[in-house]
Formats: C-alpha cells, structure tokens, sequence
C-alpha cells in the first residue's frame, strides 16, 4: 500500500532535473529506483543467474563457507549475528567484501565457475555508480560534487547476495526484520517478479516493485548525518511469502573505518545547527552492531 518510491532517469538530459530528483528522493522517501544507470543489462541477468546457481549448489557444498562469526570477511550464514537474535531470518546470505577486489577475490567461491568473474565486473560497476550518484547527491545539497566521495574515505564495498526459499508460514518471521543501513549508500538488484522489499514511508510500509531495468537505491546512515538530517535514512524489511523464492543483491559502499564522520560544515548554520555529534565510522560501526537490528535509529545515539 501507500504510494511507489521516486524514480530518477540518470539519462536524463537535464542534469539539473536529474539531481534535483535525487535530492528530493533522499528527502522525502531515502530510496529511490534509477533508470538508465549505465550498468549493462546482460552483465544484471548474468549476475542473478550466478547467485541462483550459487544458492542450488549441494547443501554440503554451502555449508564449507557458513560461518556465524560476523567478523569474516566471506561467509554464509541467515543474519549478521544469528547468535544474538531471537527470532531467525528466513534466508541464507553470503556475505562478500569487495574492495579492494584483487584482495578478496581469490577467496570467493569458485562454484559455480563464472561466479568470480561476473560478480567481480557487477562489483566494478557498481562501485562506478555509485561514485557518480554521490557527486549528484552532493551537488542535491548545494555541496561541491566531490564532497561525500572526499569525506567518506577510501570506501569499503561489501555485498549481500540474499536468498528467500518459499516460507511455509510467512507470518511468523522476516526474511529480513526492519533496519537502516550503517553505511553509506547501498545499491540493491532484486527478482522483478517477487514482491519482498518494503520501505517505511510516513508510518506505512510501501512495498517496492522495481521497474524492468531498474536498480534501487538508498541512503544509509552515513549520508543522513553527512546532510546534516536532510536526507533520510528509513527502515525497510523483506517479508517472505509462502511459494515464490526471491534473489536480491545488496551492495554497500562504507566509509574507510578510521574516517571521522559528521554533518558538512556548510550545512551547519544558525537556522540548521548540527544534528549529529563528528565520530568514527568505527565507532558507529561497532554500536550499530551491538544492538538489535529493529531498535531505536542508531543515529539517536549520535545527535549533539
Ligand atoms: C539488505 O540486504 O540489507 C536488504 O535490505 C535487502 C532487501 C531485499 O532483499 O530486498
């Protein structure tokens, strides 16, 4: 229910509109889809074919790389921390970080044959996108193109290839509980044809249905404390349901962890006095995780 999250065309010719339009997306919803991001489609169908591949591979085949210790680099598990949690997810995921690639690669899994090869082009990709989306978020806040890139560090990129087998009794669990990103900025693929993702929009859950081509986009909690609290980071959730299985992709570009964090000095005025307190991404990294997923907004415990 409640009305479908902005669309931005990147094509558009009007680069002026265009970043108009991701500037209002982040402020009023803090997700939005983006059409004509310039990641090829073939390399997207490629990318869900290998992880579905992936997730059919034997049981015992999996299992050599579950893990529930978070702190591993390349691990399959159900939830960041199944240790803590009370109720479990309904979904296996494998957890990769991708930056920089030629450090991380030779771990991942070399079955199917052409995972490595293809996630490794889809991670490049993205990782371009996403620099060109933060020189338009930037610009959407009246801030020098190169501002987030520059006050984000070196970024780390991680990756969540999520899978939801069908759910006998969808109602009891999530697939994923509600949640904000920690991080940055995160760049969801997903099945088009299987409803899972929504997102909390003025005290309703919205479902999203990417159009055909489409990727989804949303700001983590970096960005909200980098705008000062003028774009938003909001809750969302992937439910299951009883006969579909569903694939996402979840890239995530992170600060490099010692960068110190805090809203843009030119955003911080008489009118608009800071919101958050400056900490280290490390800092915030380490109490997001602490916590349970579904509590208060960790950005709360950061304000001035
Ligand atoms: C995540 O991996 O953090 C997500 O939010 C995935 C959501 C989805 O499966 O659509």
């Amino acid at each position: 229910s409640g009305a479908p999250i902005p669309v931005v065309d990147l094509a558009c010719p009007d680069r002026a509109a265009a970043v108009a339009a991701v500037g209002d997306a982040c402020r009023s919803h803090g997700f939005f889809q983006v059409l004509n991001h310039g990641i090829d489609g073939g390399l997207i169908a490629e990318v869900m074919a290998v992880a579905r591949e992936f997730f059919r591979l034997p049981a015992e085949e999996k299992a050599k790389l579950y893990s529930d210790d978070p702190a591993k680099k390349i691990r399959l598990s159900t939830s960041f921390n199944v240790r803590k949690e009370t109720v479990h997810n309904w979904r296996d995921y494998l957890r990769l970080h991708c930056h920089p690639l030629d450090q991380f690669v030779p771990d991942w899994p070399s079955n199917p044959p052409d995972f490595k090869e293809t996630m490794s082009s889809y991670c490049r990709e993205v990782r371009a996108l996403g620099l060109r989306l933060y020189a338009a978020i930037s610009e959407s806040l009246g801030l020098e193109a190169s501002y987030m890139e520059d006050a984000l560090g070196e970024q780390e990129q991680h990756m969540a290839v999520n899978f939801y087998p069908p759910c006998p009794e969808p109602e009891l669990t999530y697939g994923l509980p509600a949640h904000t990103d920690p991080n940055a900025l995160t760049i969801l693929l997903m099945d088009q044809d299987v409803a899972g993702l929504q997102v909390l929009h003025a005290g309703r859950w919205v479902a999203v249905n990417p159009r055909p081509g489409a990727l989804v986009v949303n700001i983590g909690d970096q960005l909200q404390a980098l705008s000062n609290g003028e774009y938003r980071s909001v809750w969302h959730r992937a439910v299951v349901n009883s006969d579909r299985e569903r694939l996402s992709v979840a890239s995530f570009l992170c600060p490099c962890s010692g960068v110190v964090l805090g809203p843009a000095r030119k955003l911080v005025t008489d009118e608009t006095p800071a919101v958050y307190r400056s900490y280290t991404y490390d800092e915030y990294y380490k109490k997001f995780w602490s916590r349970n997923l579904d509590q208060e907004h960790c950005l709360e415990l950061f304000r001035t």
